[in-house]
């Protein structure tokens, strides 16, 4: 792609987006106090922004597939069939995004990430895992953070199917951090035994991103 190809818009959104995380940077920490539902420097919305590097992929459910490989006893890829087939779980949680906002009590439908756990059986040395979009999107987290109770890979809002703004057909929910560890429009998952920063992650943003201890940036 040359620097005036369509590539350009996305260059642009990323440098500001970035020198955005350095100004917050700057000013983390003196954010007013936190709650039972809000962690600190977090204000509640009740809209739902839409944030992603501006390509949003759009996905044929016959040509969908999630592959998980890496360190695992049994690699396996989904067609959107085997999605459904498997045990579903509706829950309801807390989205906290690194910009700021906070949304309450969102309802999520899909499959426990611990359901996949238990098909492809992690290595005892699988440490880490790393999320790959269909847009490009890299994102890392612990094994550990993967596999909390509250995390699902996400179909349906509402009872819904998940709007492709917002990472449909299918995305990771991964409340107990912020939402930039959620990845939207899931392909990959990859279970390592070394950390590997993600898109984010390899541009200053916090390696675990505990909204509960402000893990904004680095
Ligand atoms: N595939 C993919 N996932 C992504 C992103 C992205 O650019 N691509 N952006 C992340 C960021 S920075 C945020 S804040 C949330 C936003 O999700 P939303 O648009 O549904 O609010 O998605 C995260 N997951
Ligand atoms: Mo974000």
């Amino acid at each position: 792609m040359t620097r005036d190809g369509p590539d350009r818009p996305r260059e642009k959104l990323i440098a500001a987006k970035t020198a955005w995380a350095e100004e917050r940077r700057a000013i983390a920490g003196r954010s007013g106090p936190a709650d039972a539902r809000r962690p600190p420097g977090q204000d509640i919305v009740s809209d739902w922004p839409v944030l992603d590097l501006g390509v949003r992929p759009l996905i044929d459910l016959r040509d969908w597939r999630m592959t998980v490989a890496g360190a695992i006893e049994r690699p396996l890829t989904w067609r959107w069939a085997d999605l459904m087939a498997a045990p579903q779980v509706d829950s309801v949680s807390d989205i906290h995004c690194v910009t700021g906002w906070s949304r309450l009590d969102n309802s999520w439908q899909g499959v426990a990430t611990r359901h996949l756990a238990r098909l492809v059986r992690p290595r005892s040395t699988a440490k880490h895992v790393v999320l790959h979009g269909y847009d490009g999107y890299t994102t890392n987290m612990t094994v550990e953070d993967f596999l909390r109770p509250d995390a699902l890979l996400a179909h349906g809002w509402n009872g819904a199917p998940l709007p492709r703004d917002h990472g449909g057909p299918l995305r990771l929910v991964a409340p107990s951090r912020y939402f930039w560890k959620s990845a939207k429009w899931v392909r990959h998952v990859v279970f390592l035994e070394k950390d590997s920063p993600g898109f984010w992650e390899a541009r200053g943003y916090h390696p675990t991103g505990d909204p509960w201890r402000e893990q904004r940036y680095r």
